[in-house]
């Protein structure tokens, strides 16, 4: 049985809760600055997450609201420069700090480098808005955390497909079984699952009624030490928040299960 040597983290939901008032903003945002009166509220971009990807959700609300535009030539061209409009949008807005990481991430960041586990992120999103959370978030060193920043299209099929996952343990030189993953929404989970990372679920308003059969715990967030996490499913922690101790223990229960 491995020892647990690595946290894989999830971007979007998990690291901080970027969807509802971040990456939609940036969306529509862009729509406008283009000229369209296209306008996601909260509950149609809800549905359009379920595809990840920024440019394939803009391709996918086109089939279901403007199937010819799919038809026009140079489409494809027209949906990465709008892509391209709203990463702009949502960098500006992640520097303003306008969205911070959730309860208990920096802690558990600490705690684990302290630890001396090695951390790598794996997110369907674009580099660049990962490096500039970060920054944001925990300064300039903050990227430097992350010994490896799988991101974006630099993998042929992204979530719910294990790609980008593949590219983190690859590039960690792990073994799945050594790492735990840290995701937020059903195509994530499936992705770490798929990439065979043990894999712990923190839910979030777009994502708490999702299927998350086969992760190793399912709770309402990290928590810290005077705010205990809601257990949707699997072990509680033993502090009532996730720390080291806890993965390390959901490790290797999980290690236990899977070993012959
Ligand atoms: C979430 C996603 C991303 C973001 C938008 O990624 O699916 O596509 O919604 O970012 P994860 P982009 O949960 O894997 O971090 O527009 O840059 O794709
Ligand atoms: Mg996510």
């Amino acid at each position: 049985m491995h020892k647990l040597s690595a946290l894989i983290f999830d971007v979007d939901g998990t690291l901080a809760d970027t969807e509802r008032d971040g990456h939609r903003v940036a969306f529509n945002r862009a729509f406008e600055e283009e000229g369209l009166d296209w306008f996601w509220d909260e509950g149609r971009y809800g549905e359009l997450l379920r595809v990840t990807g920024g440019k394939e959700r803009i391709r996918l609300y086109l089939s279901e609201d403007w199937p010819d535009l799919l038809r026009e030539p140079g489409i494809d061209e027209r949906i990465k420069a709008l892509h391209a409009a709203k990463t702009r949008h949502y960098l500006s807005l992640l520097q303003t700090g306008a969205i911070p990481l959730r309860p208990g991430v920096r802690r558990l960041l600490q705690e684990a480098r302290v630890a001396g586990l090695r951390l790598a992120i794996a997110t369907t999103t674009t580099p660049d808005n990962v490096t500039t959370l970060l920054r944001t978030a925990l300064g300039e060193e903050g990227p430097g955390w992350f010994e490896v920043i799988a991101a974006g299209d630099i993998v042929p099929a992204k979530k719910p497909a294990p790609d980008i996952f593949d590219v983190a343990l690859s590039e960690l030189g792990l073994p799945p079984a050594a790492c735990v993953a840290l995701e937020d929404s059903e195509n994530g989970l499936r992705a770490s699952l798929g990439a065979g990372v043990p894999t712990v679920v923190t839910t979030n308003g777009y994502t708490r009624d999702q299927d998350f059969s086969g992760a190793i715990a399912v709770l309402d967030g990290l928590g810290e030490p005077d705010s205990p996490v809601t257990v949707q499913a699997g072990i509680a922690p033993a502090s009532g928040y996730v720390d080291v101790a806890s993965l390390v223990a959901w490790h290797a229960a999980a290690g236990a299960k899977a070993s012959p």
